[in-house]
């Protein structure tokens, strides 16, 4: 169960985002209020809410926005240095927008665990 969010009118180009990748299944776009000098949210265009929404046929779509991280990781120049990626899920993690994304986060060194 799923209902449009924000990130949907950014896939709609309703609302404007500085998008860096996009494709078939997903959409890549710099977080507005950055926690690295590299900070992008990966999404599917199927708007599921949280991790816990996820269903089986989602398992190639969600296991995309890895391949995406990836892809973009190589891009940018952090495939050695390193990056990480991170899903947050409903209250206790903080999770704000009720649309699945990947955080990932580049270009300094970053603290663990991140309390
Ligand atoms: O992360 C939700 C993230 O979404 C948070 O880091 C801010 C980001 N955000 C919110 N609105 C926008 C817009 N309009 N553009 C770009 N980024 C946005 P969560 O894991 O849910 O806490």
């Amino acid at each position: 169960m799923s209902q449009d969010t924000l990130f949907t009118k950014i896939i709609n180009r309703e609302i404007p985002a500085e998008i860096v990748y996009e494709d078939e299944f997903s959409l890549a776009f710099k977080d507005i209020n950055p926690q690295a000098p590299y900070h992008v949210l990966i999404i599917p265009k199927k708007p599921i809410a949280t991790i816990n929404d996820i269903e089986l046929d989602d398992r190639e779509v969600v296991g995309h926005l890895y391949y995406v991280a990836k892809q973009l990781a190589s891009e940018n120049g952090f495939s050695d240095d390193g990056y990480r990626v991170v899903m947050n899920c409903n209250e206790h993690a903080g999770q704000t927008v009720f649309h699945i994304h990947l955080h990932m986060l580049a270009g300094k060194v970053l603290g663990w665990p991140p309390y």
